[in-house]
C-alpha cells in the first residue's frame, strides 16, 4: 500500500486511476459476512488510527487501521468507517478529509468526498467535519453500537454519553443504544482465513523479504555494523515499493539473545553470528522472516551445532502445520526436537520427559523462551484467537491460515537466573518462515530465503 506520509501524493493524482488492492466484490463480501453476524438496529463505527507524534509537529509515517483496510481499503488518515441497519438494509459510509486547498498545499492531495463515494466500496461518503453530528443522529435511531474503542477520543466520549446521559432519547421515546460491543472478534475470525488475493499479496511480501535477506547476506562485509545490515535489508524493501512491517531486528553476537533487540547500533565482530528478523508489507500485508548467519561466512563448530538443531526444530515445526492439526502442534514438534538436542549436546542433563516438563514448560525453556508460531496478515502479529473454545492444544489449523514457524535457542551469558555452558555462551539463533496451510500440506511462502548452512556459507563466500 502506498501509505502516504505527510505530504505524499495518492496514486490517483499520478496515474489518474484508483487502485484498491481488492475487487469491489471482495470488499462487499467481507462487509456482508461481517454484517450478517450482527443484530438488527446496529451501528458499526471503525475509526482509523490516529497520527503518532514523532517530535514537535512531525508525525511517524501514517499507517491506517487494519480493520479499516480490511473492510473498505481506505488507507488515508482521519477517517471513520460507519455502517448501520437501523432502517432495514445495511448502509455503509466513510467519513474522510474533505478537499481543502490550504491543507492540501501543506499535507498532500486528498481523495475528497465525491471520489471516495464513487470509487470506494461504500454507499455514502461524508466529510469528517460532519462525523459527530451524523453519527449522533444514527445513535439516536440505534439499539446496539459496535465500535473499536481507544482510537478516537471524541467518538468514544460520544458513545459513552449516549448511554449515560439521563436525558437520553431512550427514556423519552424508547430509542437510542442500550449496549456497546466490540466488533473486532467477528472480523478477527474472518481475517484468520486468507482469500486467494490476500495469499498472492503475502507471497509478494514474502518474496521481497526473502530477497532482502539475500541482499544482506551477499552484500555485507566484515567490518559492517548492525546498522549497515539494516540498511541492506530496508534498501531492498524501499526499492521494491515496500516498507517494514515492524522495526527490523539486527542483533550480532550476544545482542541476538535479546528477543526484541532493535537499537541495531553495535559493530559486528569477526566470528559473530548476526540474527536478522525483518519483514515487509505489501498493500498492508506483512511478511516476517528471521535468518541467523556468520558475518565472516563460516559457522564455527559450536555455532554450527546450535544452528543445525534450530533448523531441525524449524523443519519439524513446519511439517506439523497440517489441516486439522491443533494450533500448538508446531510448538510441540519444535520443542521436542530442541529438548532432545539440548540433552544430546550435554546442555541439559536429564531425561527428555523432564526436559520438556508436564506442559512444555521444562528446563528447555531456559534457552527457548518464546512461542513457535503466530498468525500473520494485515498485522505482523495478526488477530485471531488461538483457543476460541478453550481447546487445550489450540484450534484446528484450516486451509488458508498463514502463520509463522520460528523456533530459536538463546544462550545469554549475562543472565543470572540460568547457567549457560561456556561453549555456547553468547550464541542466539532463530530461524523463521511464513507458512500457508493447505490441504496438500504446508507451503513455505518464504522458501526463496536460504537457510541451510551450505546455502548460506556459499552465498556469503561469493560476495
Ligand atoms: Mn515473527
Amino acid at each position: 500500500m502506498n501509505t502516504p506520509i505527510n505530504g505524499s501524493i495518492p496514486d490517483m493524482y499520478v496515474n489518474d486511476v484508483f487502485s484498491l488492492p481488492f475487487t469491489m466484490e471482495e470488499y462487499f463480501s467481507r462487509q456482508k459476512n461481517f454484517h450478517s453476524q450482527l443484530p438488527e438496529n446496529s451501528v458499526v463505527i471503525i475509526p482509523s488510527n490516529p497520527f503518532a507524534k514523532r517530535s514537535n509537529d512531525t508525525n511517524f509515517p501514517y499507517r491506517a487501521n487494519s480493520y479499516m483496510l480490511y473492510l473498505c481499503g481506505w488507507e488515508y488518515p482521519e477517517a471513520i468507517f460507519v455502517s448501520n441497519n437501523c432502517s432495514g438494509p445495511w448502509n455503509t459510509s466513510i467519513f474522510v478529509q474533505p478537499n481543502d486547498n490550504l491543507a492540501e498545499i501543506w499535507e498532500g492531495r486528498r481523495i475528497g468526498i465525491d471520489n471516495a463515494m464513487k470509487n470506494w466500496p461504500v454507499d455514502d461518503a461524508h466529510s469528517m467535519d460532519k462525523s459527530i453530528e451524523i453519527i449522533k443522529n444514527l445513535l439516536d435511531e440505534s439499539k446496539n453500537v459496535f465500535i473499536i474503542q481507544g482510537l478516537n477520543d471524541k467518538l468514544d466520549n460520544l458513545i459513552n454519553d449516549s448511554l449515560t446521559q439521563k436525558s437520553r432519547k431512550r427514556n423519552v421515546n424508547g430509542k437510542g443504544p442500550v449496549s456497546i460491543g466490540d466488533p473486532s472478534y467477528i472480523i478477527n475470525e474472518m481475517r484468520l482465513i486468507k482469500s486467494q488475493k490476500e495469499i498472492e499479496l503475502m507471497q509478494k511480501a514474502s518474496d521481497i523479504a526473502s530477497q532482502a535477506h539475500i541482499n544482506a547476506m551477499s552484500k555485507s562485509k566484515l567490518g559492517d555494523g548492525e546498522w549497515n545490515l539494516q540498511a541492506l535489508i530496508e534498501e531492498y524493501f524501499i526499492s521494491n515499493k515496500s516498507q517494514c512491517s515492524y522495526g527490523s531486528i539486527v542483533g550480532s553476537g550476544p545482542n541476538a539473545t535479546i528477543l526484541h533487540y532493535n537499537s541495531n547500533n553495535s559493530p559486528i565482530k569477526d566470528g559473530d553470528l548476526v540474527l536478522i528478523d525483518a519483514g515487509c508489507e505489501i498493500e498492508g500485508y506483512a511478511s516476517d522472516i528471521t535468518r541467523t548467519w556468520p558475518i565472516n561466512g563460516n559457522f564455527s563448530e559450536p555455532q554450527r551445532e546450535i544452528y543445525e538443531l534450530v533448523l531441525e526444530a524449524e523443519l519439524a515445526g513446519i511439517n506439523a502445520c497440517k489441516v486439522g492439526a491443533p494450533w500448538k502442534s508446531s510448538h510441540y514438534a519444535a520443542s521436542e526436537v530442541l529438548a532432545k538436542g539440548l540433552i544430546e549436546l550435554g546442555i541439559l542433563d536429564c531425561t527428555l520427559e523432564d526436559a520438556l516438563g508436564d506442559n512444555y514448560d521444562g528446563p528447555f525453556r531456559n534457552f527457548f523462551m518464546h512461542g513457535t508460531s503466530h498468525s500473520l496478515g494485515l498485522d505482523v502479529h495478526d488477530v485471531g484467537v488461538i483457543s476460541p473454545n478453550s481447546e487445550e492444544h489450540g484450534r484446528k489449523l484450516e486451509e488458508g491460515m498463514i502463520l509463522t514457524v520460528e523456533p530459536g535457542l538463546y544462550f545469554a551469558e549475562w543472565r543470572t537466573d540460568i547457567t549457560v555452558p561456556p561453549r555456547y555462551a553468547g550464541i542466539g539463533i532463530r530461524i523463521e518462515d511464513d507458512i500457508l496451510i493447505t490441504k496438500d500440506g504446508p507451503v513455505v511462502l518464504t522458501s526463496g530465503c536460504p537457510k541451510t548452512i551450505d546455502e548460506i556459507e556459499s552465498l556469503i563466500k561469493e560476495r
